[in-house]
């Protein structure tokens, strides 16, 4: 087994103490960053799709998700200061009613290194927890919100709606999550969407320079 497919299988398993050593000795092998998040990702989709099965429940669920975010860890230099530029501050945070931050976190370490200030409020995040923000904090140029639950698709919508008919400006809101599509986004009137977190840091400069 290559040391990917033993990071792979071992974020399946929820083994979180094995996996800043077996992740350090994927990167000493070679292998890039990136091919080391995808395989983690990997492993959280098939995880997913176990749940849907019943093969596994919620607590092993929750032990993949620490496995991840062990290795997250690890990886997070190999993906920070990239650039130079700087495009202001991003607010980020999970929509209200959902605790899924592994996807959210990505994303804001993947617009940090685009070269935005990042001020990370968690998950389960009201609309006017997110409006607080926007107000408390210099130069938000860019507010994004996640969402990996069908049903606080609405609290998404609540929050684009919040933050849109607020009368503050100088700031676009992006969208995403596992049950956002391109559609979704714009019906909900977010400025933008982006499926994954490498596209999420790409749009956030391209919306935020106009
Ligand atoms: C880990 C996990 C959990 C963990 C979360 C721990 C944590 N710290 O995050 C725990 C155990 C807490 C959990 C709980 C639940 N979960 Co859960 N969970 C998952 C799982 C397996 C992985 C999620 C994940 O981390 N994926 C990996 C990351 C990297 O991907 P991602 O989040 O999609 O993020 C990427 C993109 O979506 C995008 N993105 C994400 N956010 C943003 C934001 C912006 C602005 C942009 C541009 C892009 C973007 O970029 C990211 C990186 O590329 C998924 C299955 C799956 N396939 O996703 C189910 C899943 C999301 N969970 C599900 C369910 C049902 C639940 C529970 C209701 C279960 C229960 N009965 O209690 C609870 C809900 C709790 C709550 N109120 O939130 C369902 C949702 C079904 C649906 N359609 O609504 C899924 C799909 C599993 C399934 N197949 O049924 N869960």
């Amino acid at each position: 087994m290559s040391k990917i497919e033993e990071v792979k299988a071992k974020v399946e398993a929820g083994k979180a103490k094995l996996i800043p050593g077996l992740v350090q000795e994927a990167l000493d092998e070679g292998n890039s960053a990136q091919s080391i998040l995808q395989a983690m990702v990997e492993s959280m989709g098939i995880v997913g799709d176990k749940f849907s099965a019943g093969e596994l429940f919620v607590p092993e669920m929750l032990m993949a998700a620490k496995a991840m975010s062990k290795g997250v860890e690890i990886l997070k230099p190999h993906f920070a200061g990239q650039s130079t530029s700087s495009y202001g501050t991003c607010v980020i945070g999970t929509v209200a009613g959902d605790l899924h931050d592994i996807g959210k976190n990505l994303v804001s370490m993947m617009i940090e290194s685009a070269g935005f200030d990042i001020v990370n409020l968690g998950v389960d995040v009201s609309p006017a927890k997110f409006l607080e923000a926007v107000k408390e904090n210099k130069n938000v140029t860019l507010v994004a919100c996640s969402g990996l639950l069908t049903t606080t698709m609405p609290a998404m919508k609540e929050t684009v709606q919040t933050l849109k008919s607020s009368g503050l400006t100088g700031f676009k809101v992006i969208v995403g999550g596992a049950p956002v599509t391109a559609e979704l986004a714009a019906s909900i009137g977010a400025d933008g969407f982006a499926p994954d977190a490498g596209s999420a840091a790409v749009k956030a400069v391209e919306l935020v320079k106009g």
